[in-house]
Order: C-alpha cells, then sequence, then structure tokens
C-alpha cells in the first residue's frame, strides 16, 4: 500500500475534488440508509444522456444538425433538430431507466408514460433549452426537476403527480453545454458542479457544495421589451444602472443562470406585453433553478412570491421569473 510520507500528501490524495459523480451520487446514498438506489438510478440515466447530447453538440456544425426542422412545438416555436435530438435521447435513457412513470418534456404537449407504473418518481424536463443560440456556438442547457409522485405507486400517473409546488421537488439541477459541459445539480442537501472530461467520458466533482455571492455585479435582461415592464422593474433596472453593474445577457438561461450563482449577480425575466405571464416555465425551469439558488443561499421569486411556494395550474404555465443573488433579490422586492 502506498505510504504518502506526510498527513499533507494523504489530504491531497483524499481530496474531494476529482471524486467522480458516480461515487459521489452512492456516497450521498450512503449517507441515508433507507435509500434504494432509485433516485441515485435517475440521476445516473440523467447523466448518462447528458454525455450523449453534449457530443453531439459538440460536432453539430460538423454533422449538420443545427437548423431547423419543420415542425413546432408546444410552445409555438420552430423546434430545432437539436431540440428533438435531446428530447428523444433523455426520454429513451429515462425510459430504459425504468425509474420514472412519466415525463413531462419541454417539446411534447402531453405527458409520457413509461409504462414503470411502479416507479416512484416523475421527472420534468426542458432537454435543450437556448437551442437557437446552438448555430452561433453559444451555451445551452438541459434543465431537470425530479418529484416523487403524489399518485399511488403501481397505478398510472396522474397529472397532480406534474403540478406540485417546487418546494416537493427530491431532485433538481442543469446541464451546462459551454465551453466545458457541467452538470449542476441538488437533491436539498446543498449544491454541487460536476465537470465532464469527454476523452475519459467521465464527470468529476470540481465546484463543492456551491454558494452563491449574496452580491452581484451583473444583472441580466433582454431590455428590449422594457418600455412593456411593470414599473418597479424599471424602477430596479435604473437603480442598477445608477450603480453601475453590468450587463450580461446571453439569451441562454441556464448560462445566464449559472454565472450569477458562481459570480453573483440578477437573471430577469418579467411579464412583456408579448408575453404577459413572463416567458419561462413554472414545472421545467424555474422550479428547478429556483431550488439550486436558495440551495446555494440565493433566491428566487416570480416578483412577489417564493417561485418555490407557487401552486401549479397548467404543466407548460409560465411565470416571471427574478433569480440570483440574496441582496439583489431582497433589493428588488424593495421596489
Ligand atoms: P429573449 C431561450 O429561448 C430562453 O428560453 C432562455 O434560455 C433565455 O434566457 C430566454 O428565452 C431568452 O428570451 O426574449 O430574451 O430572446
Amino acid at each position: 500500500m502506498y505510504e504518502p510520507k506526510s498527513k499533507a500528501n494523504l489530504k491531497s490524495l483524499t481530496h474531494p475534488l476529482g471524486t467522480t459523480i458516480d461515487r459521489f451520487i452512492l456516497q450521498r446514498q450512503n449517507e441515508f440508509p433507507h435509500a434504494t438506489g432509485e433516485l441515485s438510478q435517475l440521476l445516473r440515466d440523467i447523466v448518462l444522456a447528458s454525455k450523449i447530447i453534449s457530443r453531439e453538440i459538440n460536432r453539430a456544425g460538423l454533422s449538420g444538425i443545427e437548423g431547423l426542422t419543420d415542425e413546432e412545438n408546444v410552445q409555438g416555436e420552430k423546434q430545432r433538430m437539436l431540440d428533438v435530438i435531446a428530447d428523444v435521447r433523455f426520454i429513451r435513457a429515462l425510459v430504459n431507466g425504468q425509474q420514472v412513470c412519466a415525463i413531462l418534456s419541454e417539446e411534447r404537449e402531453g405527458i409520457i408514460e413509461t409504462g414503470r407504473n411502479e416507479a416512484k418518481y416523475v421527472i420534468a424536463i426542458d432537454p435543450l433549452d437556448g437551442s437557437s443560440n446552438i448555430d452561433v456556438n453559444v451555451s445551452v442547457g438541459t434543465i431537470f426537476s425530479i418529484y416523487k409522485r403524489v399518485s399511488e405507486v403501481g397505478g398510472p400517473f396522474s397529472d397532480k403527480d406534474f403540478l406540485q409546488p417546487g418546494i416537493n421537488q427530491v431532485a433538481a439541477g442543469y446541464i451546462l453545454y459551454g465551453s466545458s459541459t457541467m452538470l449542476v445539480y441538488t437533491t436539498g442537501y446543498g449544491v454541487n458542479g460536476f465537470t465532464y472530461e469527454p476523452s475519459l467520458g467521465e464527470y468529476f466533482l470540481s465546484h463543492q457544495n456551491i454558494i452563491q455571492p449574496e452580491w452581484g455585479d451583473y444583472y441580466s435582461i433582454n431590455e428590449k421589451q422594457k418600455d412593456s415592464f411593470p414599473k418597479n422593474i424599471r424602477a430596479f433596472l435604473k437603480s442598477c444602472k445608477k450603480k453601475d453593474m453590468n450587463t450580461r445577457y446571453v439569451g441562454s438561461l441556464v448560462g445566464d443562470f449559472h454565472r450569477n450563482l458562481l459570480k453573483g449577480g440578477i437573471y430577469l425575466y418579467p411579464s412583456t406585453q408579448k408575453y404577459e405571464s413572463g416567458k419561462l416555465r413554472l414545472v421545467y425551469e424555474c422550479n428547478a433553478l429556483a431550488l439550486i439558488a436558495e440551495q446555494a443561499n440565493g433566491m428566487a421569486i416570480n416578483g412577489s412570491e417564493r417561485i418555490l411556494e407557487i401552486q401549479p395550474e397548467w404543466h407548460h404555465q409560465r411565470v416571471p421569473f427574478y433569480a440570483g443573488s440574496k441582496q439583489l433579490i431582497m433589493n428588488l422586492q424593495a421596489f
């Protein structure tokens, strides 16, 4: 057995950074004596699909799959080939993994039954958010949200399984396909980030126990429709300008959210003339990011209430979304 020269060596040998995501998931599962391993397997299914999507995205320009299909999705948005590929890959991995009884996807109007009625979880997913950025090589992301079903295990899923407030999520997170591919997730006990090493096909722990800075110098918003923003939002934006804060908006929610999570900042998508209830989706975009934000000591509101406490009425429901550094959100609330 290797005998390190000093304690310090041992420490460097056992430093948690470098732990693979599989080992991390297992370590966390072992902390819960009653854990059956089903949630761990579900997380591994997401990891698998994300590796496949990462590869597809990184070669999109070469394989001619960055373009548009001639289909529209439930959002009324033109579907891109990679939207469809990501949707199919995640659904296939989740169905084969057998840990969910139903799947809600941004790309599909209806909920997908997996035929696994014995499974106790359901998952809501935005397979590829911001995909219009792919052909200009800007980061895009997958967002996922996992709930314990409220319908009876063994029976069919119910719509109610997907209409739970975000506070009920058992796990949530995102994959950011950026300069590197990162997976960031929480099971309610802190937020951890893993960086993908394609040459090894492994994710390694790279950002342990992420805490969002209480302040930040970035605000992320598309001001094109500022004249139709609510008055308090316009007043808040004016105060940001007065403080000479930086505007950073890549037009990809996961990219903007992740930068603000690490550096401090606030992402805003208010109600606008075009999107009266805001553009972002509560169930498979805002709830997952709101749980990450709060678990990292940040905040996420719809203007008046915690995102996580909103009772969803519809699976594709839109809400105004303000998420980021605690002090910035509290300043916004003061307006
Ligand atoms: P706008 C991408 O379509 C998206 O859903 C988010 O990823 C992004 O933050 C937002 O919409 C961009 O919307 O209206 O600024 O183009």
